[in-house]
């Protein structure tokens, strides 16, 4: 698809697909002409009902989205996520003893699902209970961004008893006073957010909080375990932990896709250059009519057809195409944890980028500091399975046997 050209039509779900790097990057910071408010997934708000109480943070717009993203950007500020360091590391630590002593173990059940699903809901407030069925709702969330197909309808199946929980969990009485989800709720007594506001945001924590970080810890995991001589290179110098996770973050992205919605006719395909060292944002908007190709145009001995894509149409932004397109990186399918992987796109950019990112840094980089200090070789012990998701990319299974340092 990124060679296709700067967009794709993609006829089988009547869409189009950006995949190149410059382009994807440019359309997420332009949130005036691609929408979220008509859903980031292929269902079309406009259209057609969603599935649930539309999120008023991931599926708005300006004015609305600054007003919820200001609370967000508190709850999970960096003086909030400063404070949670000393718990997390001392529960990674914990966690990484117990898995060496064990030696071998399945590093997605028994690791990137159970670290996250342990220190997330102790720091937004949640009781102890059933906290594994926040894994079925965000399966749940993150295949109905796609089509109605196999996948999201056997996720409906799976998620359906936990709905009615997740909806319970995101209400004041069930939240500890301290934590991410008393903040939210505090907001409601300053006349921030009203009342009914306050919960649908708090659902954004139990949905976004989880499947994310298991994803992302995940893909930190699998590739320490492919590629041997990076672990090498942490155990050497444990402080590129945070860059060993970033890194693969960029290579795997664990959230491979979102939509958008043009909310008027938008030109695609002006020369943006490579490297990220363009001028131009690759976008011009208004004033250019019709569908299809409109002209070609020589860029720097590159033909590059301008297309427009009319207004109301379904905009699928590749983030995990970008990441490793070979015009912005170099060696886009290696692993290598001291690239300057800052740019990538697997946390969005712009007005909706990921709000909890600071948290799944944290997340990433005391895991993977234990990691480097307590292990001497990661071994692939059994075949990894995949988790077949329509948005997310990630493994079912991965056995690993942890050699002790
Ligand atoms: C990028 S993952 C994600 C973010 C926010 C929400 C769900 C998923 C939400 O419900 O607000």
């Amino acid at each position: 698809m990124r060679d296709a050209g700067p967009v794709a039509y993609l006829p089988r779900y009547d869409l189009f697909a950006i995949a190149r790097y410059a382009h994807v990057q440019a359309a997420l910071t332009n949130w005036q002409d691609f929408s979220s408010a008509r859903g980031v997934g292929l269902a079309d708000f406009a259209r057609e009902k969603p599935w649930r109480l539309p999120s008023l943070l991931l599926e708005t717009d300006p004015p609305l989205h600054d007003r919820t993203r200001k609370l967000m950007d508190r709850v999970l500020s960096p003086a909030a996520i400063r404070a949670l360091r000393a718990d997390f590391t001392a529960a990674a630590d914990a966690l990484i003893d117990a898995l060496v002593e064990r030696g071998s173990f399945d590093a997605v059940r028994d690791l990137a699902e159970a670290y996250p699903l342990t220190v997330f809901p102790d720091a937004v407030g949640m009781p102890r209970e059933n906290r594994r069925f926040l894994l079925p709702y965000g399966n749940m969330v993150f295949n109905s961004f796609g089509p109605r197909n196999a996948f999201f309808e056997a996720a409906l199946r799976d998620a359906a008893p936990v709905l009615e929980w997740v909806q319970a969990q995101s209400r004041r009485e069930a939240l500890a006073p301290a934590g991410f989800g008393a903040v939210i709720h505090a907001a409601v007594d300053t006349g921030e957010v009203a009342r009914d506001e306050a919960e649908i945001l708090a659902r954004s924590l139990l949905t976004a909080g989880v499947d994310t970080t298991v994803n992302g810890l995940g893909a930190a995991l699998y590739c320490l375990a492919r590629f041997p001589a990076q672990f090498e290179r942490l155990r050497a110098d444990p402080s590129l932990a945070r860059g060993a996770f970033e890194e693969a973050v960029r290579l795997e992205s664990p959230v491979q896709t979102f939509f958008r919605t043009t909310v008027h006719d938008v030109a695609i395909g002006r020369d943006v250059g490579t490297g990220g060292k363009a001028g131009g944002d690759g976008m011009t908007s208004g004033g250019m009519t019709g569908d299809g190709t409109t002209e070609g145009e020589e860029t720097k001995g590159e033909t590059t057809k301008i297309e427009t894509i009319g207004a109301g149409r379904k905009v699928l932004l590749f983030l995990g195409a970008a990441n490793r397109d070979p015009r912005r990186w170099e060696q886009p399918d290696d692993y290598d944890i001291t690239r300057r992987a800052a740019g990538h796109v697997g946390f969005g950019t712009g007005i909706h980028g990921c709000v909890g990112a600071v948290l799944a840094r944290l997340e990433g980089e005391v895991v993977l500091t234990a990691l480097a200090r307590k292990v001497a070789r990661i071994e692939i012990a059994g075949t990894p399975r995949r988790r077949y998701n329509n948005t997310l990319r990630g493994l079912a299974s991965l056995p690993i046997t942890l050699h002790a340092a």
